[in-house]
């Protein structure tokens, strides 16, 4: 990395039990301003080392052969909420992290829903084997085209918090995330509408960066410009360690930048939106698909959750139209046996 590469340091959240939320007035403001927040010790050990002992055992063990065939992002399914692994599921859902989606939201929890939990590795390798698509050294980015049906908001009322959760030092892996921090409404890298990057428009996708710019200088010499002039050289590069989470936007300009060679870094992304934003979709094929599964492990992870959690996955919260003494009852006889305790919604029907 070069010499004069700059760096985002981790600050500290507030420490758990602290009225007000996860994150610091000074976090909050970065998010709403610059577009991210790196934050450190929101996790408790409790979350934290469960899901590096899953990762050790399901994720750090791969052949070389299997290495060389992860190219892009993602678990191919694989890993995607629900995963039938407590560690992860709970982490996704963990209430740290739900208060300070909310906090940056500025909703409840309640009006907060998940629509992304996916856990994914990323190889350090000399070559970028993947071609235009390799995600080794990617093109600076947004990420809203393949969340959002429309384009963001305008900066100041965000409806989707983008979050990396990450299990390594970038000390020992390499493989900073760098954002370009927004400077103010006036800032010329963040002028509207966002639409200099591939993939947009008639632009075709392209993810290895030296491609993606190579294709934008024929054809979109001003775009390509523009990037060359605002975007790249404002980077700052994510000095993350294990527990580390960034808060990125869906209009936070980003990119995931090459590992050390050998070294493999693994990441849980996450993504929540407000309830009422619809168009923004969930990017996995829904959590009930997988109740088919026959260990009951999303069923008991519904009835273990708490009535925030649920909320977040969808579940009709309290005094929600959907609740009758009929529906309490019957899913009741649902839940009941693995542990659910019906009684909020029972006594919301009852107005006590
Ligand atoms: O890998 C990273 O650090 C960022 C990845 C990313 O931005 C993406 O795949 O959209
Ligand atoms: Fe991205």
């Amino acid at each position: 990395m070069p010499e004069t590469m700059a760096w985002i340091d981790p600050q500290p959240a507030r420490p758990q039990g602290t009225k007000g939320g996860t994150l610091s007035p000074e976090q909050q403001a970065s998010w709403r301003q610059a577009g991210y927040a790196l934050a450190d010790g929101i996790l408790p050990a409790e979350c934290l080392d469960p899901a590096l002992q899953l990762i050790q055992r399901e994720f750090r063990t791969l052949s070389g052969e299997e290495q060389a065939k992860v190219t892009d992002f993602g678990s191919d399914g694989r890993m995607v909420f629900p995963t039938g692994h407590e560690a992860l599921d709970t982490l996704s859902l963990h209430p740290r992290i739900l208060a300070a989606v909310a906090q940056l939201l500025e909703t409840p929890i309640r009006d907060v829903r998940l629509t992304q939990a996916d856990l994914w590795s990323k190889f350090g390798r000399s070559d970028s084997q993947g071609g235009l698509y390799d995600n080794t050294d990617q093109r600076i980015h947004v990420d809203y085209p393949n969340h959002t049906l429309t384009h963001p908001p305008a900066w100041e009322t965000p409806e989707a918090v983008e979050i990396i959760v990450y299990f390594d030092a970038v000390e020992e892996c390499g493989g900073a995330t760098a954002v370009i921090p927004r400077e103010g409404p006036e800032d010329p890298a963040y002028a509207w509408p966002m639409m200099a990057t591939p993939g947009l428009g008639t632009l075709p996708w392209i993810n290895d960066r030296e491609s993606a710019e190579r294709d934008l200088a024929e054809r979109a010499p001003e775009i390509h410009d523009f990037r060359a002039e605002h975007l790249y050289p404002r980077e700052r590069r994510a000095r993350f360690g294990p527990g580390s989470l960034l808060f990125y936007r869906h209009d936070t300009w980003h990119r995931g930048t090459p590992l050390t060679p050998g070294k493999q870094r693994v990441v849980q992304n996450l993504t929540f939106r407000k309830a009422e934003s619809e168009w923004i979709s969930t990017l996995h094929p829904g959590w009930a698909w997988k109740m088919y599964r026959r260990d009951l492990s999303v069923e008991s992870l519904i009835a273990r959750a708490s009535v925030d959690q649920r909320c977040v996955l969808g579940f009709p919260a309290p005094g929600h139209p959907y609740w009758t003494a009929a529906t309490v009852a019957a899913v009741e006889a649902r839940y009941g046996a693995l542990g659910m305790d019906i009684s909020p919604y029972r006594r919301a029907l009852s107005g006590a």
